[in-house]
């Protein structure tokens, strides 16, 4: 089984998907840590009752970026780590720990990308009046939110909706995409390419 790391800033609400993900007996991965910037969130406390190894690494005790992501790093090679998944984890990473983990890190974003890239693709995609838009999971690339897409997910947006609303229709659709991506990724079934592109070009209604 391919062994995962999920990062995390906050609820874990997509931790709680994966977690659940990997526990059936056809899963190609297990988690073997959890890793929070934040102390004290709710995705800790979800890992620690799933038995699950935690850490902190507290970004506002670290002098730089470098020194931040050099020790995530560090955590993630303890754990043999192969696969990182960013659940909700809010920090911009530094481009030679990106590079190091080229291929095998993906980042979950509540947009149809790559529109709403950012923070608040929620409130933006209301803004800009859209009547589609969703979530994707995609290899984190250096430029933020720009890496090549592996899973998307359409959600409608309704005329009543709030930012509140549609957030939770979007958590839900990220609920399912995300373990779908993690399964197609830690299995082999997808790859990153030296070009920035994905293989195989997959029908993803296919592949389950
Ligand atoms: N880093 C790179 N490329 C990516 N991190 C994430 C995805 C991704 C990445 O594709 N290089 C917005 C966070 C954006 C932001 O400005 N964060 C602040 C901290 C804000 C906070 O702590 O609440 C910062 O300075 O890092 C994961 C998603 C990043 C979301």
């Amino acid at each position: 089984r391919t062994r995962v790391a999920v990062l995390i800033s906050g609820s874990g609400t997509n931790l709680q998907a994966l977690m659940e993900q990997v526990k059936k007996p056809s899963s190609s991965a297990e988690i073997v840590v959890v890793i929070s910037n934040r102390p004290g969130v709710m995705g800790l406390k979800r890992a620690s009752m799933a038995g699950i190894q935690t850490r902190v690494v507290d970004h506002k005790l670290y002098g730089s970026r470098a020194e931040f992501d050099g020790t995530i790093d560090k955590v993630l090679e303890e754990f043999g780590v192969e696969l990182v998944c960013l659940a909700g984890f809010m920090r911009i990473l530094t481009g030679p720990f990106v590079r190091k983990w080229s291929g095998k890190m993906l980042n979950i974003h509540p947009s149809l990308l790559p529109s709403f890239k950012g923070v608040n693709a929620q409130k933006q995609a209301l803004q800009a009046g859209v009547r589609v838009t969703g979530c994707t999971v995609h290899f984190v690339a250096e430029e933020v939110d720009a890496g090549a897409i592996v899973v998307q997910e359409a959600v409608p947006i309704l005329v009543t909706d709030t930012e509140d609303s549609l957030s939770e229709r979007i958590r839900e659709a990220e609920h399912r995409a995300f373990p779908a991506a993690l399964e197609l990724v830690g299995s082999g079934a997808v790859k990153l390419r030296d070009d920035g592109r994905i293989t195989p070009a997959i029908e993803q209604d296919k592949m389950h």
